[in-house]
């Protein structure tokens, strides 16, 4: 047989084989199945944690900008799925290329002919073997005992490079053997035929197992956060809601898979380093020991573009950290926390901060009910002012430590201190809405404008390049959280184009030139056009 051929079916074999064991894994891999690891994913997850941050930044940049031009979705759960789509394509592409050198080294030593498919027994076992240690060492997310996942990682691809050689042997027979024997291409077909009906068999069985992790709030009356009847004005009809629903609060992790599987019952914050006395916290302890605190907290990724998706609103509870710290008793060189997290996501936050900021807190409840697994459970720290970047959730360890040193994001290139920059949104031209007001028609404007802490005091709204007027704020609902603004704008017919800015309770102006996203986070003026 020529090369030619041998890579084509090779690569080829490869294909069929690899889509079917990946079907098969994904299946295996549901909770209701087995809970094993699905390869793909620990694959991901590993080269995300190894590659060079760059690399990585710009893959996820790029997704999140195809995103963007597609419209095709919300952000977060867009980027997961392509995210998904690409862990699954790695692995098939490697499947692919494994398949295509087998092929082509067998030929190349002809003498490595042999009945017992040996070869690929040996392959499938060295690539599982590294794939199992692989997804040992990255996977915190599969229910199912360690030891039996490892066999089975190994066994499937023990399995994979067998089928690869005994489809490599009998290739070599049929044309051999040529004019009695099934030809081929119908021996080619018989394997397509068996290895598509197991790929779509296992895609389909994982389809029917599968379970999304719902996500259900609790009843928080929000009209106790503050006095409603300073609120000034109703938002501008298509204004987001002020209290984002739970369902709907923006997700960002680095678990291309599932989030990490955490029991309640056998999980303790462990704190210890440089201290005098360690702890160890249960749940329970967390939420008997000591007053619950409620702050009412807008979280923003530092990914979220100029008027992007990635920001939302809920109200957290928790114990303040220096109260913990008290506890445990800094030693004098203590300078540092290093948060760490059960996704193996880690961050360093100042001592001084928590000594200074007694809104730093461990939070173990969201929007009245424990923290979603997505979201963090059982729990997650909040440090005001900051991106989401800086705050870990799925929390299971503090240690105290002399100095400060790069967190998750920090090593990959992403801002030291990620102090939010304030931004101003126009969510909203209520065309549908204008009414006279003293003998003029107007239109609604409306959006949000966040600060981090340091809260809002002004936005301006300007159409069309004209000057900038001062938007109404609403009571926001804490110091911490967005600020509704709302603007009526007396029209004329046409195209306009509405340009929104804020500054903050510092009175420093939201930066308007345009930067992106990475290092600091996004700045410059949101606009929207609309047609009267
Ligand atoms: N352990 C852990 N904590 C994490 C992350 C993570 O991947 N792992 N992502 C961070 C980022 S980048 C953001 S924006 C917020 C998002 O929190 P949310 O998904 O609950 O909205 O969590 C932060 N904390
Ligand atoms: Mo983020």
């Amino acid at each position: 047989m020529t090369t030619r051929l041998q890579i084509l079916w090779g690569a080829f074999t490869g294909a069929l084989l690899t889509a079917s064991l990946l079907a098969v894994s994904y299946a295996a891999s549901m909770e209701k199945a087995f809970g094993f690891p699905f390869i793909a994913y620990d694959v991901f997850d590993w080269l995300a944690r190894n590659l060079p941050g760059k690399i990585l930044t710009f893959g996820i940049d790029t997704m999140v900008d195809l995103i963007i031009a597609l419209n095709v979705g919300e952000t977060d759960d867009t980027a997961k799925l392509a995210e998904r789509w690409l862990a699954v394509l790695t692995v098939f592409g490697g499947g692919v290329v494994f398949g295509t050198l087998f092929f082509v080294i067998l030929q190349r030593f002809s003498r490595l002919k042999n009945e017992f498919p040996v070869y690929g027994l040996g392959l499938g076992l060295v690539v599982g073997f590294g794939l199992a240690v692989l997804s040992n060492s990255v996977n915190v997310s599969s229910t199912a005992d360690s030891t039996v996942s490892f066999i089975w990682i190994v066994g499937l691809f023990a399995l994979w490079g067998t089928t690869l050689n005994w489809v490599y042997t009998r290739l070599l027979h049929v044309s051999a053997e040529n004019a009695d024997g099934p030809s081929r291409r119908q021996f080619l077909i018989q394997v397509g035929g068996a290895t598509a009906t197991i790929t779509l068999l296992g895609a389909g069985l994982a389809e029917l197992l599968k379970e999304e992790i719902q996500i259900e709030g609790g009843d928080i009356d929000i009209s106790q956060a503050r006095d409603t009847t300073a609120l000034a004005f109703d938002p501008a009809p298509g204004t987001r809601p002020e209290y984002t629903p739970l369902e709907d609060h923006y997700r960002i992790d680095i678990n291309s898979g599932r989030p990490p599987v955490i029991e309640a019952a056998d999980w303790r914050l462990k704190i210890g380093g440089l201290v005098n006395n360690t702890m160890e916290l249960s749940l329970d302890d967390l939420r008997n020991n000591y007053e619950p605190v409620y702050q009412f907290v807008t979280l923003s990724c530092i990914s979220n573009r100029i008027g992007g998706d990635l920001i939302s609103t809920t109200r957290w509870t928790g114990v303040p950290l220096h109260m913990i710290l008290d506890e445990v008793e800094l030693k004098d060189n203590a300078s540092h926390l290093l948060v760490k997290s059960a996704d193996n996501f880690f961050e360093y936050v100042d001592i001084e901060l928590v000594k200074s900021d007694p809104r730093v807190m461990l939070t173990y409840e969201w929007d009245g009910v424990p923290l979603p697994e997505q979201h963090g459970f059982p729990l997650r720290i909040y440090i005001p002012d900051r991106y989401g970047m800086k705050q870990p959730k799925w929390i299971t360890e503090i240690e105290v430590v002399e100095k400060w040193e790069a967190g998750y994001w920090v090593r990959r290139g992403w801002s030291r201190d990620a102090i939010v920059r304030a931004t101003s949104v126009v969510d909203t031209v209520a065309t549908d809405s204008v009414y006279e007001r003293s003998g003029t028609m107007v239109v609604p404007v409306g959006g949000i404008a966040y600060a981090g802490a340091r809260s809002v005091s002004k936005v301006e709204v300007r159409v069309d390049g004209g000057e900038w007027s001062e938007a109404q704020l609403r009571e926001p609902l804490s110091n911490t959280t967005w600020v509704l603004w709302r603007y009526d704008w007396p029209f004329h017919a046409g195209e306009h184009t509405f340009e929104v800015r804020c500054v903050d309770g510092e009175n420093a102006p939201q930066i308007e030139e345009k930067e992106g996203v990475r290092p600091d986070g996004a700045t410059g003026i949101h606009a929207r056009k609309a047609e009267l």
